[in-house]
């Protein structure tokens, strides 16, 4: 079933053609109605005249993190206050929250792409959506939620946390979808398994996302609940949720190009890349009102591809997240992702896929040790089993990651869990007193 056939299978023609009105719109509204964009393309030398498709759309200036910033709180709304009807904002881990403000068209949009997400996943009315993204200011709670109402599905709002409730409405009333962060979704399977309810649920897909996940943790987690796992994706500065979804061929993320131009760009020289390079995700809205932004840098690194999907949709569609460039750990020289650790640490049967990473800096050497929970089933007391296991994992990773590591095998259900983003990586070394 597909939503909303009139966008997501345009032709490329047609959608460059659309895009290209709407940008010019978008640049419009901000040149005249935020100081901060018009000052931007006043330095640049260009006026909305000049943007005449979107091809032009390279000749814009960036957005950074900082830039909103700077703008805090309200710096780059397009709309006065008193169209302004809901607030979001994300803490991050240092300084100010990064705010984002909606009109009621931006909620609009926001359920709209929201309810293509959900029916991508071949989700309905009749469904039972269980909404374990945290309500508040975070967007995942009622991002998920406004698009669940709006296909129609019921929706128990019940937030994240709560772990035995959660299970306990799952199983009540037979949710038969659940929208959290991969992370927590792990964390409820491991203890529906303890508490012996599988088979008194009646899932049939998980809206997984807000931070990256490898394709084993998707295999683990459709294995462990029996569904689909569906990728989600999206950011404050943006809209939240909604920005790109998993169809169910579950080939990247089909962006929602009617609203959102995605572009991947080199980061150190910020020259767009072509089809298929990995670089940095660029992202100009160009239907929003209240917070419209031009070429934001999201530091997301991926790839795009602009083929037709198997399942019709025309839209250009996004590799999975492989982390960001500020999550990316340098040790000993050698690039680290915490999810390419993920990827190995799933290879493995006797391993549960909770780990955490730990940096330190002795004698002025990098020091890396990863933190590994065994599966119960395999945690035994037999040194030499563990010896041996402990062997093949490290063998693995300085394969996989070209870098030894110290490998600490933990006890089952030491490390942990996370309702919401897991934080996965403790590094110590002070960088500044090198
Ligand atoms: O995490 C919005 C969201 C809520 C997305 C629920 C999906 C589901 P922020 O808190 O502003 O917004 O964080 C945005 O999270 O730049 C990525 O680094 C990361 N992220 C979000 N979705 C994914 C995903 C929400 N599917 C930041 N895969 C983004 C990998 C993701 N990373």
């Amino acid at each position: 079933m597909i939503w909303n056939e009139t966008y997501e299978c345009l032709s490329r023609k047609e959608m460059r053609e659309l895009q290209g009105k709407r940008l010019f719109n978008t640049v419009e509204r901000v040149y005249y109605n935020s100081p901060f964009y018009r000052k931007k393309m006043q330095e640049l030398g260009i006026t909305p005249e000049d943007i005449e498709s979107v091809e032009d759309l390279a000749k814009l200036p960036f957005t950074v993190k900082n830039d909103l910033r700077d703008q805090y709180p309200f710096g780059l709304f397009s709309s006065p206050m008193s169209e302004i009807v809901r607030l979001h904002a994300s803490s991050g881990t240092t300084g100010k929250p990064i705010v984002g403000g909606y009109t009621r068209k931006d909620l609009n949009i926001w359920s709209e792409v929201m309810a293509r997400t959900f029916s991508a996943g071949n989700c309905d009315r009749g469904d039972m959506f269980q909404i374990a993204y945290g309500y508040g200011l975070f967007t995942g709670g009622l991002g998920a939620h406004a698009g669940a109402e709006r296909i129609g599905a019921s929706v128990i709002p019940i937030s994240s946390g709560n772990t035995e409730k959660q299970i306990q409405l799952m199983t009540d009333f037979g949710t038969t979808a659940l929208c959290c962060t991969p992370s927590y979704a792990l964390y409820l399977a491991e203890m529906i398994d303890k508490m012996g309810v599988g088979n008194k649920l009646k899932l049939k897909a998980g809206f997984f996302g807000a931070e990256p996940w490898t394709e084993g943790m998707r295999k683990e987690l459709e294995n462990k609940l029996s569904i689909k796992a569906f990728d989600i994706f999206g950011l404050t500065e943006i809209i939240g949720p909604g920005v790109a979804y998993n169809c169910s061929e579950q080939n990247g993320l089909h962006f929602n190009e009617d609203h959102f131009i995605p572009e991947i760009i080199d980061p150190n020289t910020l020259q767009p890349l072509p089809a298929g390079e990995v670089g940095e995700l660029v992202i100009t809205t160009i239907t929003k009102e209240g917070m419209p932004i031009l070429r934001y840098r999201t530091k997301d690194l991926t790839s795009l591809n602009y083929e037709k999907c198997s399942c019709g949709r025309t839209s250009a569609r996004m590799d999975k997240i492989r982390g960001r460039s500020d999550d990316m750990l340098i040790i000993r020289g050698i690039n680290v992702f915490p999810s390419q650790v993920e990827s190995v640490l799933l290879e493995f049967s006797e391993a549960a896929p909770h780990y955490h990473l730990f940096v330190d800096r002795i004698n002025n050497t990098d020091v890396f040790e990863i933190h590994v929970e065994v599966r119960p089933e395999f945690f035994s007391d037999h040194l030499s089993q563990m010896l041996n296991l402990k062997k093949k994992i490290a063998h693995r990773i300085q394969s996989v990651l070209g870098i030894s590591a110290e490998i600490k095998l933990v006890e089952p259900r030491s490390i942990e869990r996370s309702t919401g983003k897991a934080k996965r990586v403790t590094d110590k070394r002070n960088i500044y007193n090198q």
